[in-house]
């Protein structure tokens, strides 16, 4: 029930204040049934102690109308490619910082939380890595990059992506070919794993696929019993990252027993890279209800900002308009946050101050 329907006009003007305090202040609020309602995407997910964040891309922070969306809706930010391998070790032991320090810090000054992405993948890995035959200087050059990497950011990480996409598409539930699973074995996320926490111990440590969301696919089974394996052997793992990049229905209806399944296991879930080709609000509203019935399902990124930020901007899966224009499917996404879009939250303002000013 709103609050406001219980007060009268004095005490109701108090509390409308008090809701303004709280727009201004995420994460304060107690994530109660009928708190206050924030008008921005992080804002409200903060009021169930959830974050909204989404991909950035350094090479875009000069774009004003970007950043100053950025800066209005979102409280986490994943570095787009700035942390990838070739970008930070594009040569052997040279590591390169200067993209991912931007966003970091940006972020940082801003008080956005971070997610890393991504330490252990096949792809944008450059030629050196993968022309490794040797499993004893693979896994030095593993363990390094990692440590290195992390090193560097410790303790300004939420959370890392330790390993990314390591399994295969299809039914065999396995592990994809890759140089690491080639050369070092199946045992290379483990081992990923374990330095990865001795690096940053404070970083909540995830595994981030794709095509994980539906719940009798094999490769979310394969994903599935990978970590009750490390959760059982005392693994380092803390998080499961769902990617969910999506075709135009959304999810699919086992989504939210996905993520309820991997969260049983004593791992958190996130949505890490959301985007749903062409953008239905009720697809995207089902995405955020899912999470938001899950709750160690802690937060959801969408990955770019803008249409034409997008990967995939052909199939316009983002939540603004390549103006910077919010879509209907921004407000279906606040709303189901518990929020209220600016519209209408602007009337209930006007009706909720008329008895005058709070003494
Ligand atoms: O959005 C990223 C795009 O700019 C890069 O060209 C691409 C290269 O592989 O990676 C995109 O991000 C991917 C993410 O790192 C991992 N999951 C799939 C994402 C979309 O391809």
């Amino acid at each position: 029930m709103n609050p406001l329907k219980r007060l009268g006009c004095r005490r109701a003007t108090v509390l409308g204040l008090l809701a303004a305090t709280v727009l201004v202040t995420p994460g304060t609020a107690t994530g109660a049934p009928d708190a206050v309602q924030a008008s921005t995407l992080g804002a409200q997910a903060a009021q169930s102690g959830r974050y909204f964040g989404t991909a950035v891309a350094a090479g875009r922070l000069g774009d004003g109308t970007y950043t100053t969306i950025l800066d209005r809706e979102f409280n986490s930010v994943t570095p787009e490619n700035e942390m990838k391998w070739d970008a930070t070790e594009p040569s052997r032991g040279s590591f390169n910082f200067g993209a991912a320090d931007q966003i970091v810090n940006r972020a940082q000054a801003r008080g956005q939380r971070l997610r890393g992405h991504t330490l252990v993948w096949h792809s944008q890995l450059p030629g050196w890595v993968s022309s490794i035959r040797d499993a004893n200087t693979l896994r030095g050059v593993m363990n390094n990059h990692i440590t290195t990497v992390m090193n560097r950011y410790k303790g300004r990480i939420h959370s890392w992506d330790v390993v990314n996409e390591a399994f295969a598409d299809g039914p065999s539930g396995q592990l994809r070919s890759s140089v690491f699973r080639d050369v070092l074995g199946n045992g290379f996320i483990e081992q990923a794993f374990r330095t990865a926490r001795s690096a940053d111990p404070a970083a909540k440590l995830c595994y981030n696929d794709y095509n994980i969301e539906n719940w009798s696919e094999a490769k979310t089974q394969g994903v599935y019993r990978m970590v009750r394996d490390f959760k059982a052997r005392g693994v380092p793992i803390d998080c499961v990252g769902l990617q969910a990049h999506f075709g135009t229905g959304g999810p699919p209806a086992s989504f939210q027993t996905t993520l309820s399944n991997f969260a049983a296991l004593g791992v958190d879930v996130q949505i890490t890279e959301l985007d749903i080709a062409q953008a239905s609000p009720t697809a995207y509203a089902n995405t955020v209800r899912a999470c938001m019935n899950v709750a160690r399902c802690t937060g959801i990124t969408v990955w770019g900002i803008r249409d034409s930020d997008s990967w995939r901007a052909s199939e316009n899966p983002l939540l603004f308009d390549r103006n910077g224009n919010k879509k209907p499917a921004y407000n279906a996404v606040l709303t189901t946050l518990g929020g209220t879009p600016a519209a209408t939250r602007s009337t209930a303002t006007t009706t909720s101050s008329r008895g005058g000013s709070a003494s």
